[in-house]
């Protein structure tokens, strides 16, 4: 079954030093994606990358709060946040994509949470749900309609991606083979309940050989 890829574009989400095993935000196996997204990027007209990108004073590490410990949520203005570990901090090595990722592939890297108040999980939009990334645009001025979406970590920053994707009128694609979940409390269900609710389609990276 293969899948037409004209008028699509591929995301690569976050596959950077410190979302992969021995990162500050290690996600399981998340290195063992790369070999695959590497084809992907070869087979892909438009490749863009994301970058997590945060200041050493970021309102998601767990570190800028009085006593809070990693993975505990807390309110901010614009909802529930996750703490995290401190982790792609910018310019820091954490923050490099993984040395085998092959990012010269892609046309476009947008980088995202770098402002210190608000999360951005999705490549689209802050956590805010209103400020823009600037994506939307990129991908309607070169005529996306699909955006087939791969990387780390499949139940944060690839849903909400994926979720925004199709709020915007693109149609979404995740390739399952070619993410890797952080898993906390059930968010990977969660996550992929939502996306199917939403019509996200699931496929894995055979379809496209
Ligand atoms: C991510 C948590 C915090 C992700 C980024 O890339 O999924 N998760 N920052
Ligand atoms: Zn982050």
């Amino acid at each position: 079954m293969g899948v037409n890829i004209d008028n699509a574009a591929l995301l690569v989400i976050d596959v950077q030093n410190d979302f992969c095993p021995g990162g500050a935000l290690e996600v399981a196996d998340g290195h063992a994606i790369v070999p695959t997204v590497n084809d992907l990027l070869e087979k892909f007209e438009i490749c863009i990358l994301t970058q997590d990108w945060h200041p050493d004073e970021h309102s998601s590490f767990a570190d800028n709060h009085d006593s809070a410990t990693p993975f505990s949520l807390t309110k901010m203005h614009y909802g529930d946040q996750v703490l995290w570990p401190k982790h792609c901090v910018r310019g820091s090595q954490g923050a490099d994509f993984h040395p085998d990722l092959v990012a010269h592939g892609a046309d476009l890297v947008i980088r995202k949470g770098f402002r210190p108040g608000i999360d951005s999980y999705s490549a689209f939009f802050e956590n805010d749900k209103t400020t823009q990334t600037g994506l939307a645009g990129y991908l309607r001025e070169r005529g996306v309609e699909q955006v087939v979406l791969t990387g780390l970590a499949t139940d944060f920053c690839v849903y909400y991606s994926a979720l925004d994707a199709k709020r915007l009128g693109f149609e979404a694609m995740l390739v399952t083979d070619c993410c890797r979940a952080i898993d906390l409390e059930g968010s990977l269900a969660a996550a992929m309940e939502d996306m199917d609710r939403n019509g996200v389609r699931f496929v894995t990276s055979d379809v496209f050989s």
